[in-house]
């Protein structure tokens, strides 16, 4: 199955009840039992419930794993991973990253013996100089959050595997429809598919999938024991939007390219962050491991300066300034006060989250309005 049939079809059946074409939202948390243990497959909600179920049939089979998991939000998703690990056991991961992931490295995990080493990956081989015995997961974001730097992630797991610890990937930015990183040889998936999964901003919602059942049953256990779940509504809401990602991220890609080149031309604009610039430092990899570039770009204006930066992003009548992305309405965000407030503020100047930068999540609206809100509010 192609992956355009697969975001419709893939990994679900008819109900066996009435034959519904969408899986109807199974909205209970208990199942009746005849005798102790006598149940069709599902006793506690937290434990299954069928219609997350089918959406985690859905992620396994548009990323081409073989299982899938869906959690509360990203972050809880993120969390079961570094629960797989001890006190004392060491993750590297990309310097440039989404802020709450930060967080939760930082303020929740080092807390618990586990050492996290935050570092440049452009150049994969850099990550050799910080591997020791006690390394036991890669943690690499691409395009990341919110410089839209990219790592090569077939480079990163050959590196994974001749040391044998395990590569997940967050693949919010990219989706599978522009990456699969199952298949470039990661271990695991990461998605907040609370972004172009769902796609229409009305869920917080996180997914991970893996092809190994091993990996699958120990994340499992933890998904269960931690109970970090998300409902049967939102289930039903996710599988719903997996069904257009793929026209809804070709649209994404569309408008990301008029946007990013339009602020390129733009005498006011300084930097402008998107991939699909052949002067973008990893450019090559991203058209080789990407079917497109995106709907992300990120920018900073000539005068670099705070209070600029604000004022544009106040200006803005079509883009609406919020946090996260993803959703079919275009949004800006000024990820030094918002997204990554909590990285300091040296840390994420290291990486170019400086004061000026704006990030914009480009949505499918008409490109042409997306395109005069920016000129109007760029002055
Ligand atoms: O918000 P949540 O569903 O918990 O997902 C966290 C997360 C993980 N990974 C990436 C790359 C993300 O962008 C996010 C959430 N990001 C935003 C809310 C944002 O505006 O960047």
């Amino acid at each position: 199955m192609k992956f355009n049939t697969k975001t419709i079809h893939g990994g679900q059946k008819l109900d066996p009840a009435y034959g519904s074409v969408m899986p109807p939202i199974y909205q209970t948390s208990t199942y009746a039992q005849t005798t102790p243990g006598g149940h069709k497959g599902y006793e506690y909600s937290r434990s299954s419930n069928p219609t997350r179920t089918a959406l985690e049939n859905s992620l396994a089979s548009i990323e081409n794993g073989n299982y899938g998991l869906a959690f509360a939000s990203g972050l809880a998703a993120i969390d079961a991973i570094i629960k797989l690990f001890e006190p004392g056991d060491e993750v590297i991961s990309t310097s440039d990253l989404y802020g709450g992931t930060y967080r939760l490295f930082t303020s929740i995990f080092e807390k618990f013996g586990i050492k996290f080493n935050f570092i440049g990956m452009e150049n994969a081989s850099n990550i050799e100089n910080y591997m020791n015995d006690k390394t036991k997961l890669i943690w690499v974001e691409t395009p990341t959050n919110p410089m839209l730097n990219i790592i090569d992630i077939n480079a990163v797991a050959t590196i994974a595997k001749k040391h044998d610890i395990l590569l997940a990937v967050d693949n919010t930015f990219a989706t599978p429809y522009l990456q699969q990183p199952l298949d470039l040889g990661a271990d695991i998936v990461m998605h907040s598919a609370t972004k172009y999964l769902g796609g229409h901003s009305d869920l917080v919602m996180g997914g991970l999938i893996v092809k190994d059942k091993n990996l699958a049953d120990r994340l499992y256990f933890i998904q269960n024991a931690s109970g970090a779940v998300c409902g049967p509504q939102d289930s039903f809401l996710a599988l719903r939007g997996i069904k257009t990602l793929h026209i809804r991220m070709q649209r994404h890609c569309e408008n990301g390219k008029a946007v990013a080149h339009f602020l390129k031309k733009h005498p006011n604009i300084e930097n402008v962050y998107w991939p699909g610039f052949e002067s973008h430092p990893n450019h090559h990899i991203a058209k080789e491991q990407m079917k497109d570039f995106g709907g992300m770009v990120s920018f900073t204006t000539k005068g670099n300066n705070y209070e600029e930066a604000i004022k544009l992003v106040e200006n803005l009548k079509v883009f609406t300034l919020a946090e996260s992305l993803g959703g079919v309405e275009s949004l800006a965000g000024h990820p030094a006060s918002m997204t990554h407030a909590s990285i300091p503020k040296e840390e994420r100047e290291k990486t170019g989250v400086v004061d000026s930068l704006i990030r914009l999540s480009v949505g499918i609206e008409d490109e042409d309005d997306l395109i005069a809100d920016l000129k109007q509010a760029i002055g």
